[in-house]
């Protein structure tokens, strides 16, 4: 039996994508985060990515997260769907390369939302392939909807629900930034960084943290920290740290301090 507790790690689309152009994939930080999440070598880990410039330019411009109002945009929720699979089959191919023993599981086909929070999912597969000892492999996605028709699921929500229903030991956020400030760091330089934030100061946060960017159509950081608290709420440490560091990713895994902002319910 696999008695280990489950460990949750979301990468970022900034991290492995390039947020200024469209489609561009940073293949040598995709190798960079394989190899450091083999090295971990963490027992019973789920991996979600993000969009980036894969998913968010598609989805924005087809109007996917609004729903479904016309059928021009049918095409689109195929094309959004269709280019997470692709930023998938590159995270694939190197976890794969780097004897990550990954396996790719499509949310769009088991989990539907319901005015865009998810309904309810079926988890045996994916508890089976924890059990088999298996690195399951979810993104961002465009899926159903029963009220929209069709929205965008982000990879955040996907992580806090996971981490709700397996009842995770410890989540990590890679995040392009050195963790969660009370303004946005690329256009602040005086901006500060929140080392260690309870459930309650997060709360009284929310208002102030910085606002989605126009780029990114689930909200940014303030839309992740958003999903995350009833994860937090069930006593499920959460830590954001800067993925794009060299062995930030391994040492979070393995629970090392490290620089980067950690929350806990008290
Ligand atoms: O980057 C959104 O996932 P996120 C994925 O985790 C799409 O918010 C399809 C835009």
């Amino acid at each position: 039996m696999n008695e280990a507790k489950t460990t949750l790690l979301k990468i970022g689309g900034s991290v492995i994508t390039d947020k200024n152009g469209e489609l561009a994939a940073k293949t040598q930080e995709i190798d960079r985060l394989a190899e450091e999440i083999q090295r971990a070598n963490v027992q019973n880990l789920i991996i979600v990515h993000g969009g980036g410039s894969f998913g968010h330019p598609t989805a924005k411009r087809y109007a996917i997260k609004e729903g479904f109002k016309e059928d021009s945009q049918r095409i689109g929720f195929s094309e959004t769907h269709h280019v997470m699979t692709v930023l998938n089959g590159l995270l694939m191919d190197s976890l794969i390369w780097h004897n990550v023993p990954a396996v790719s599981v499509t949310p769009s086909s088991f989990m539907i939302t319901e005015n865009g929070r998810i309904r309810g999912f079926e988890e045996s597969l994916l508890r089976m392939l924890l059990k088999m000892h298996f690195t399951p492999v979810l993104y961002g996605d465009a899926v159903l909807d029963t009220e929209l028709g069709f929205t965008i699921l982000s990879g955040d929500q996907i992580i806090s629900a996971l981490a709700t229903k397996f009842n995770a030991e410890h989540i990590v956020i890679g995040v392009d930034v050195d963790g969660l400030y009370e303004t946005d760091p690329k256009t602040e330089k005086t901006a500060k960084l929140f080392n260690h934030l309870t459930l309650v100061e997060l709360k009284k946060l929310q208002n102030k943290l910085s606002k989605p960017t126009a780029r990114d159509v689930t909200g940014g950081m303030f839309g992740k920290v958003i999903e995350l608290i009833p994860a937090i709420e069930r006593n499920i440490p959460v830590t954001i740290v800067n993925a794009s560091k060299q062995d930030n990713i391994y040492r979070a895994l393995k629970e090392e301090k490290i620089e980067g902002t950690r929350i806990e319910r008290e």
